[in-house]
């Protein structure tokens, strides 16, 4: 049943021997590249820039299950998968390494210039972000060449020689006996460990060492905010519920929730950072962070909410923004008649479309620089953000955004309606159980159901509750702290019976709209339908 040219263990440890050669080689490219890249762009990390590309090109029904998943997470099945197909790529490398090594080295080199057109393609990077990936590929390359004549499998030691036409099988050399590979297989697994350490080092160094070369963490404590021109009143005690399970008013920073198209966080200091505002305006005008902290900034708070948020979701917070007016800002600018849309950029490519109206009417449409009293954390847009109440975030909350470009909707399209989502997206009027949590064991008695309500710029008028879908009851509010933020509710189910029950939510918003029980999904604009939770009394 043996095929006739059955491998001998010799040939099978060449194999594989020549596969982990350029597993490992590629190890070192990218180590190295990665360890580099903390001294350049974060982009500059050929694992970035790569994953940041894949996440930009992949078809938007991919990025719509990507988004929901690890919206507020790392990639790590990108990440994952990158390391999976670039390990089979590399083995394959090795393997033709066997027979052909400079072939194999020009096949390395080949994707390394992949790498580095994928590099200098990203909008974060210029042309020195280059160096990282360049000396790290000519490491790989050189590992790769290392290993490959420590194994003993290149058919000779002369790359030159070994793709010559007719280049003779490496059979021969290599069924020299077995004390004389001894040495050179010893040499080999020395030689793959220590590739393999050093490739481990400098990608986990490179993460750690991160910390301390990357200047964004410095200069995010260095940025002293101005105290405001105008000052948010503290949120009063009647605004809040008081229960335990219920979100906090103010989401703090840490807890915030996140949602990124880039893989790394964009690293800006404000002394880079410059504001350019620009397009169908009759006077461009460009900011500086020494200009901005001079105006008089404003602060408010305001509930930022993502469009893919599902029914009963936590892609929502509230938070006390510090920053200018954008309306102030393009008063300046001062736009065309037939301007009706800003196109805000951020550093790492991300656009939004803002209408217009929305950033010149009268609402505080903010350019932020502080969130509840520090800078900008460097995940939530360092050293600045816009934030503009009553539109979800795609639309609207660009990010280390250094760009507005007034411009027109017929004229250009952003980032997420590129991909299928709709151009307009006002918040819809919503709201959350948060108490008792899904499927909770609680005492019998007296149950209090609890949670929170939203409708930007509208504001929330009533919420009603039923218990087993029964009739519709209201729910006590909590004062209002302003239309832009949630509304926190209550309400007590006197005398639960032991048992089983559900409970259902609504909200009405000042302008008389009831949140809808027809379900449908986040995309193109936002879900709806009411959070409906179960419970059990005991
Ligand atoms: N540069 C940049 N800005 C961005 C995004 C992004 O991916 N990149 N996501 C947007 C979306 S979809 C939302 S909901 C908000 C979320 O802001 P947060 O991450 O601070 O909560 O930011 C918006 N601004
Ligand atoms: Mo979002």
């Amino acid at each position: 049943m043996g095929p006739v040219h059955r491998p001998t263990a010799g040939q099978l440890r060449r194999f594989f021997a020549a596969a982990i050669s350029g597993i490992v080689a590629a190890g070192i490219f990218i180590g190295i590249a990665d360890l580099l890249a903390r001294f350049f762009a974060p982009a500059s990390s050929p694992l970035i820039a790569l994953g940041n590309s894949v996440i930009e090109l992949a078809p938007p029904a991919v990025q719509d299950v990507a988004i929901s998943i690890f919206g507020s997470s790392n990639k790590l099945v990108l990440v994952l998968g990158m390391g999976i197909g670039g390990a089979v790529l590399a083995a394959g490398i090795g393997l033709l390494a066997r027979r052909r090594l400079g072939l194999a080295c020009g096949t390395f080199a080949a994707v390394a210039a992949v790498l580095l057109a994928t590099v200098v393609s990203r909008p974060e990077t210029s042309l020195s972000d280059l160096v990282p990936t360049a000396l790290g590929a000519v490491s790989g390359v050189a590992a790769l060449v290392v290993l490959i004549r420590a194994s003993g499998s290149s058919a000779s030691g002369s790359p030159a020689e070994s793709s010559a036409p007719g280049a003779s099988e490496p059979s021969q050399r290599n069924s020299v006996g077995e004390e004389d590979e001894r040495p050179s297989r010893r040499m080999f697994l020395t030689l793959t460990a220590a590739g393999t350490v050093a490739a481990a080092a400098s990608l986990s160094l490179g993460r750690s060492v991160g910390a301390f070369t990357r200047t964004a963490g410095a200069t995010i404590s260095e940025l002293v905010l101005p105290s405001p021109a105008v000052r948010a009143a503290a949120i009063p005690a009647e605004a809040v519920v008081d229960i335990d399970g219920v979100e906090p008013f103010i989401t703090p920073n840490d807890e915030f929730y996140r949602i990124d198209t880039a893989l790394a966080v964009p690293e800006l200091t404000p002394q880079e950072w410059s504001l350019r505002i620009h397009g169908l305006v009759e006077e461009e005008v460009t900011l500086d962070m020494p200009q901005l902290l001079d105006l008089p900034l404003e602060e408010h708070h305001i509930t930022l909410t993502c469009v893919s948020n599902p029914v009963g979701g936590d892609l929502l917070g509230t938070a006390t923004w510090l920053g200018y007016p954008v309306r102030e800002l393009l008063a300046q600018a001062r736009p065309l008649p037939e301007a009706d849309m800003v196109l805000s950029r951020s550093v790492d490519g991300f656009t939004a479309s803002t209408p217009l109206e929305a950033l010149t009417d009268s609402r505080d449409s903010l350019l932020a620089i502080g969130m509840n009293g520090d800078p900008l954390p460097a995940e939530h847009g360092f050293p600045a953000r816009l934030v503009v109440p009553g539109l979800y975030g795609y639309v609207s909350a660009t990010k280390w955004v250094i760009e507005l470009e007034v411009t027109r909707f017929d004229q250009d399209t952003a980032y997420w309606t590129d991909r299928g989502w709709d151009e307009k997206a006002p918040v819809l009027v919503s709201s959350r159980i948060d108490v008792p949590g899904s499927l909770q064991e609680v005492d019998s008695g007296d149950v209090v159901i609890a949670g929170s309500a939203w409708s930007q710029q509208e504001g929330i008028e009533k919420v009603e509750v039923r218990i087993d879908d029964g009739e519709w009851q209201e729910a006590e509010m909590a004062a209002e702290v302003s239309a832009d933020t949630w509304r926190q509710w209550r309400y007590v189910y006197a005398d639960a019976d032991s048992g089983r029950h559900s409970v259902t939510v609504r909200a009405t918003n000042a302008a008389g709209e009831t949140q809808t029980d027809e379900r449908r999904d986040p995309i193109p604009n936002a879900a709806t339908g009411q959070h409906r939770i179960e419970f059990r009394v005991s």
